[in-house]
């Protein structure tokens, strides 16, 4: 600080020591306290590996941003109790010419940081596959793969449903993933445009018709997450949103093979279209026509109905 103005305050070096010192304890402080006490309960938690990477990324960038802040502060702080004017001192205080020393460590200081959190960010989103954002139909991170759990997400006016091209192309209106397996969502729409997020598993990826969008997750805790569309998509926007839960893989196989021996017994395997990246729900010869018979049908047919109850097996098509 050039200007010493004030009642003979100390040489300009002294007041940044100063304001560094009082500033150190405060920046380490705040910091162990963001990492020990706010990291584990900050969203979105640590369901998934992508929700553990983002979570980890929000407690980086708080811990960068606190010693910013608390600087401003005490800077601030510093200069309205050591600078200000005191009584009967009317004097002009000196011309400001710069200052070399404040300007280099200005421009480096905030050059570090920023490009700094250019690579922190850029590795933290490449590493992860995109970090549970969608990747568009051919993602080059982690090319899409047929060995990995298959998920299709399928947005539609209001409600999502679920395909499983690995277990015969079931469809549901739930979603079960099985704990510790890598799972590839492909998210598509039938009408506008939609977005999937599925909080917990640190998921958000556009559901575009036309548009094969493809996410990864790998759960690594039981429990239930809310799925819920983040696009403004019309009149029931707010409404369409459901849970779904990670359970252990025995118990996620068993729950698919009953489904899918379920949807072929009453008819609906063979109803739906073939599983496809993406669906046009104009030129669906099915639609409208047998499969609204069946109760509950959703998806990829292009239309939704509420799960109606049915006599025999067909009301319970959807429960777990
Ligand atoms: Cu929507």
């Amino acid at each position: 600080m050039s200007h010493s103005a004030g009642a003979g305050s100390a040489p300009g070096a002294r007041h940044g020591l100063r304001i560094f010192l009082i500033w150190l304890p405060l920046a380490v402080a705040a910091d162990l306290l963001i990492w020990l006490a706010w990291y584990p309960h900050l969203p979105p938690g640590r369901m998934t590996d992508q929700a553990q990477g983002q979570q980890f990324d929000i407690a980086v960038m708080a811990m960068l941003a606190a010693p910013v802040l608390l600087f401003i502060w005490v800077y601030f702080a510093y200069a309205l109790i050591v600078w200000r004017r005191r009584p009967g001192d009317d004097e002009d205080g000196p011309p400001l010419h710069g200052n070399t020393k404040v300007q280099a460590t200005w421009i480096t200081a905030t050059s570090v940081i920023v490009l700094g959190l250019f690579v922190f960010g850029t590795v933290q989103l490449i590493l992860p596959a995109g970090a549970g954002a969608g990747e568009g139909p051919s993602p080059i991170w982690n090319p899409a793969s047929a060995t990995r759990l298959q998920v299709q997400v399928i947005g539609q006016q209001w409600a999502f449903t679920y395909r499983f091209p690995q277990f015969g192309g079931l469809e549901t209106t739930q979603l079960e993933l099985p704990l510790g397996e890598e799972v590839e969502f492909h998210v598509t729409s039938l009408d506008v445009i939609h977005s999937f997020w599925a909080y917990q598993l640190g998921v958000k990826a556009d559901a575009n018709p036309g548009v094969d969008n493809v996410a990864y997750a790998k759960p690594q805790q039981l429990g239930r997450f809310t799925v819920r569309c983040s696009e403004l998509c019309g009149l029931w926007h707010g409404a369409m949103f459901n849970y779904g839960h990670v359970v252990t893989p025995a118990t996620f196989t068993a729950w698919a093979r009953t489904m899918q021996a379920r949807e072929a017994r009453i008819g609906i395997l063979r109803a739906l279209p073939p599983y496809a990246p993406t669906y046009n729900p104009t030129v669906i010869p099915q639609l409208g026509q047998d499969l609204v018979k069946v109760a509950g049908i959703t998806g990829a047919n292009g239309y939704w109905t509420p799960s109606l109850p049915q006599s025999g097996d067909k009301g319970d098509v959807f429960s777990p």
